[in-house]
């Protein structure tokens, strides 16, 4: 029913769509996209295990309940989930040091360091979500799955990560078609310990908040190409610093090696560039750098037409709207 908001704008009156204030509101982003779950997707690993997707529920439901400010949700991981994701870290950690960024490397050392990051055991959202909130104030929130662009984006504007807590299907620990633990934990993780790329995500956030379908679209595309896939130039190499990589130890290893195509980060182009959400990206885009990119990016959304401007207030982590003189 409320949907769309009413903005009194001199004697117009414009719909735009409905979006978060206050950072309680983001209890009602929870727009599911279930196109690779495992009880709608035939092709996911765990379509036809019955187990897998009980477990799938049974996590979703801590999700589900959230509500902002509660306590974040504890998993008792089972040994076989362990497994799993021992396997995961133990053949991504390997290569990390010759193709991850130096901000996800140091982001990593330090969660290995102080936020019980290893092999042997998955953290826990709680303790990693107090780590970052004093890293860069970004905090996690439990979700079911894949989100909508325009929920998932919103949350951005908050410093909340939407973050899911299954994992994987024990039969394909190297892919999975969906985010999941591994994807969140080991990819955006040791990235949104870093204070610059915290920045250009709430960026991100802030620049979709009201916007239209058009722009949610192109600001997902952006996202993709930078958050999840995402190349800078660091000390004359390119090294990887998008999560969608950062979890993938094939498309890892095949983005940076100079057989797809590279072309500089630039808004206008990213943003409309088809992209790939069932195999390796054709395109790799490569900024010069994080400070580089955020600038960009906020030149590219001072040009989205919206009838107002948002400033986020850290104080009362509301956004406040201002109206265009
Ligand atoms: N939802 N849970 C979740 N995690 C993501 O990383 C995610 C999402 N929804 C959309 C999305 N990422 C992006 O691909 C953009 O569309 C924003
Ligand atoms: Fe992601």
């Amino acid at each position: 029913p409320d949907a769309f908001i009413m903005l009194a704008q001199d004697s117009l009156t414009t719909a735009l769509p409905w979006f978060p204030r206050q950072i309680k509101d983001l209890d009602r982003c929870n727009m599911l996209i279930t196109k690779f779950d495992p009880d709608m997707d035939h092709d996911h690993p765990g379509y036809n295990d019955p187990e897998y997707r009980k477990r799938r529920t049974v996590i979703s439901e801590l999700a589900f309940r959230y509500k902002q400010g509660d306590p974040l949700p504890v998993v008792e991981y089972t040994a076989e989930e362990i497994s799993t994701w021992r396997q995961v870290y133990q053949q991504l950690r390997s290569i990390y040091p010759s193709l991850a960024c130096k901000q996800f490397l140091d982001g990593l050392q330090q969660l290995e360091k102080e936020c019980g990051y290893g092999e042997d055991r998955i953290p826990q959202l709680q303790e990693v979500s107090a780590f970052l909130k004093e890293r860069t104030g970004f905090q996690l929130r439990p979700v079911a799955g894949l989100l909508s662009a325009r929920d998932f984006l919103a949350s951005l504007a908050f410093r909340v990560f939407q973050c899911t807590q299954y994992i994987r299907h024990s039969s394909a620990p190297m892919h999975s078609p969906e985010p999941d633990c591994c994807h969140e934990l080991l990819g955006h993780i040791p990235m949104l310990a870093d204070k610059e790329f915290a920045q250009f995500s709430q960026e991100i956030g802030l620049a979709s908040l009201g916007a239209s379908d058009e722009d949610i679209e192109k600001l997902s595309t952006l996202y993709w190409f930078t958050v999840e896939f995402g190349l800078c130039k660091q000390n004359g190499a390119v090294k990887a610093y998008g999560a969608g990589l950062l979890s993938s130890y094939g498309e890892l290893v095949y983005a940076l090696s100079n057989e797809p195509e590279y072309k500089p980060f630039a808004p206008e182009e990213t943003a409309v560039q088809p992209y790939q959400d069932q195999t390796y990206q054709p395109v790799y885009f490569v900024s010069e750098s994080f400070e580089d990119a955020k600038m960009k990016l906020r030149k590219y959304s001072a040009n989205i037409k919206r009838p107002f401007t948002v400033r986020y207030d850290p104080f009362t982590c509301s956004v406040e709207v201002l109206d265009q003189p």
